[in-house]
């Protein structure tokens, strides 16, 4: 671990450009990245925080196979998509790029080829499946065949979705269909490079052993890889979406997605660099830089061994990862999140729907973060955390502060005259926060950060209770005033400390506090935990709530529409029921089927189902029994035509004699509907 870096290098996960991004992928991911920078800079350091969209990848193609539309056009729309959800949610990347500038494909070849001349790629000549109608060599995920675990019939050659194995294309008992043409997948002979990890596996095992420091999911990944022992890897695939392979005869091949994307944190520091006059080797091949990835559980190997196995064996001298503090992952209302179905809270849809709460849902993210186990967001635990925290105890602390100021103190910093024993013990506890919340967040420990700040607010509301200011100034106006003027400056102390996690607040805070009349210098973190941020006689500006109370009604509107999601989902999924055995024409005209009209329903008592109906059969009338209580109230049934079968033998239920039967049309969701003419027609009138 580097003590004192000179800079840090700070990446996040260069997520597909293939769909939206979710609130998983921020709780894993790009808030705690976010909060550690902001933190970075609030202290002085001197930071590149680095991310953008991985655009190669058989993820990308398999997308616009879906959408029918080219890789190009998928990645282009999402890129954009991707980027303002990021922006408008306050994750302050200094460069948001993509892999599929000229210079990420140059970066990339040129690492590949320092790694090839450096002798560290071994040719391997593998049989891989071939479709020969599409020509072209099958990615793992375009070969379906039978799963050797369950047996399922449409496996992927990567995994099986119904019963969750992680498979090989040739662990699949047999390959049935290319997804490209439909074709029987056929193995053909093919060269590629490979790393060969199991040669470097003790270099790797000497740097994973230097950073016991980790998190322990994340050495603990690394050492059951490592024990299992490290196999080498194609870093060069047979597809026609990526990188070219920069070496002759290798046509039809591109860079393995996972080879040049961790090169893209390099090229777009590049990007960055260039845009700021800076050097960007600084950021890469200097020991005192620090360089930290945030990415989720799935991509530890990626970082942890791959990747830095690569950095060290360019001999043009890159840093190696300094830690990768990856988290678990988050569920979503007691189920995994899932984009194929669609169970998911998805940020654009989030700024959308919940204009200017940004910080409410990196409040609950952060205060809820997957960082030792996975974790799980609920919509009622959202409004809780939401009602009973931020405007409840941080809100309420403010809002007070501000309140007392203006009825008391002309709206201006009150003097602080001699402080009491106790005064004097809340500020030294107030001094303790900035190293205290700095610390949490320096080791990665950001839900703990979080409540160290909602302590200060707690401390803050405590000291006004304990003080009571409101009925001192009744008898000690000065002492009021000293109050006021603790409380204000635990207010500024707040606005300062909840910045990485809560900077939407803090810069409305910071206008609450008229912070543009102040020096430059006072609101700022080195200066935090001290009582003098805001100067005696400075003018507060205009106040408001900095949160606001989330009814129910809101709340339930997110839950309904969640569910309604995957309900629409399921049924989306659904197909019509298997036929039936065929029947000949007379055992068709054995059924006496009638229109007729329902003139009186009612329900059947002690029966939830079933509804006694009087059916006009244009013959004196009959009574049916049906069993539809669930679906139709007794007096939405009145007065419609509905088709029924006449000849049915009758039945008793329920002590009740049913003549016929009502037929019904049954829907995707289950629902039924009736079966009047298309025009009414005479009442007895036949069906055939
Ligand atoms: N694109 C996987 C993902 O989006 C992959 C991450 C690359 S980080 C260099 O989860
Ligand atoms: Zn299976």
């Amino acid at each position: 671990m580097i003590e004192n870096p000179q800079r840090y290098t700070v990446t996040a996960a260069l997520i597909y450009a293939n769909g939206p991004i979710h609130i998983g992928h921020i709780a894993g991911c790009y808030l705690p990245a976010d909060i550690y920078v902001r933190y970075l800079r609030a202290t002085g350091k001197d930071v590149a925080f680095i991310s953008g969209t991985d655009e190669h990848g058989v993820p990308i193609t398999i997308r616009a196979q879906k959408e029918g539309i080219t890789p190009q056009q998928v990645v282009d729309k999402y890129y954009g998509q991707i980027k303002q959800a990021f922006a408008d949610f306050g994750i302050s990347f200094d460069v948001y790029s993509r892999t599929s500038n000229k210079i990420h494909h140059e970066t990339s070849q040129e690492i590949f080829r320092n790694l090839y001349e450096g002798g560290n790629f071994t040719e391997e000549v593998t049989e891989q499946y071939y479709d020969e109608t599409a020509n072209q060599f099958l990615a793992d995920r375009y070969i379906v065949g039978v799963c050797p675990v369950c047996a399922n019939e449409n496996a992927y050659g990567d995994q099986c979705e119904r019963c969750g194995s992680t498979l090989s294309p040739t662990e699949l008992r047999e390959p049935l269909r290319s997804m490209l043409s439909g074709a029987k997948p056929v193995l053909k002979a093919t060269k590629n490079w490979y790393l060969p990890l199991d040669r470097m596996q003790p270099r790797i095992e000497e740097y994973v052993n230097s950073h016991r420091e980790w998190k322990t999911n994340v050495f603990g990944q690394c050492q059951s890889w490592l024990k299992e022992g490290l196999r080498p890897r194609a870093m060069t695939r047979d597809l026609d979406w990526g990188i070219s392979v920069p070496l002759p005869d290798t046509e039809g091949k591109v860079l393995y997605v996972w080879f040049d994307a961790p090169i893209g944190y390099i090229s777009m520091t590049k990007e960055w660099a260039a845009e700021q006059g800076r050097n960007w080797e600084l950021y890469w091949r200097d020991k005192n830089t620090k360089l930290v990835h945030f990415i989720g559980k799935d991509n530890i190997v990626f970082h942890c061994i791959i990747f830095p196995a690569m950095l060290m064996h360019d001999s043009t001298g890159y840093i190696l990862p300094d830690n990768v503090p990856a988290n678990e992952f988050m569920n979503l209302e007691g189920d995994k999140i899932s984009t194929s179905r669609n169970w998911a809270v998805w940020l654009h849809e989030y700024l959308d729907e919940m204009p200017n709460k940004q910080d409410v849902l990196r409040y609950v993210l952060a205060a809820n973060a997957p960082e030792t186990k996975d974790s799980e967001f609920t919509w009622k635990d959202y409004q809780t955390r939401n009602n009973a925290e931020l405007v409840g105890i941080f809100g309420n602390f403010v809002n007070r502060a501000f309140v007392l100021t203006q009825k008391f103190c002309e709206n201006r910093v009150p003097a602080l005259c001699e402080p009491t024993d106790y005064d004097r013990e809340v500020l030294n506890e107030l001094a303790q926060f900035p190293d205290r919340i700095g610390q949490s967040i320096a080791a990665y420990r950001f839900r703990e950060g979080l409540m160290h700040l909602m302590d200060l607010a707690r401390l803050g509301n405590k000291y006004l209770a304990e003080t009571e200011p409101w009925k001192v100034v009744k008898t000690d106006p000065t002492r009021a005033n000293s109050i006021l003027h603790i409380a204000l400056q635990i207010t500024a102390n707040l606005s300062v400390l909840c910045e990485p996690f809560l900077p939407f607040t803090a810069q409305n805070l910071r206008h609450q506090l008229n912070a543009e009349a102040l020096d430059k210098d006072n609101l700022t973190w080195l200066n935090a935990g001290k009582s003098d941020l805001l100067t005696e006689g400075h003018a507060l500006g205009q106040s408001s709530l900095l949160f606001e109370k989330l009814e129910d009604e809101v709340i339930n509107k997110q839950i309904q529409k969640l569910h309604d999601s995957k309900r629409m989902n399921e049924l989306a999924t659904k197909t019509p029921p298997e036929p039936k055995g065929e029947i000949t024409y007379d055992d068709f005209a054995k059924m006496d089927i009638r229109i007729g009209t329902i003139t009186e329903a009612e329900r059947v008592a002690k029966s939830d189902k079933l509804l006694k109906l009087r059916v006009d059969d244009g013959m004196g009338g009959r009574q049916i029994l049906s069993g539809i209580a669930k679906h139709f109230t007794p007096e939405e049934l009145i007065g419609k035509q509905v088709t029924f079968l006449a000849n049915l033998a009758p039945r008793k239920m329920m002590g009740l004699e049913s003549q016929g039967m009502v037929l019904m049309a049954e829907d995707r969701d289950g629902s039924l509907a009736l079966l009047p003419p298309h025009k009414p027609v005479w009442n007895g009138g036949s069906v055939s």
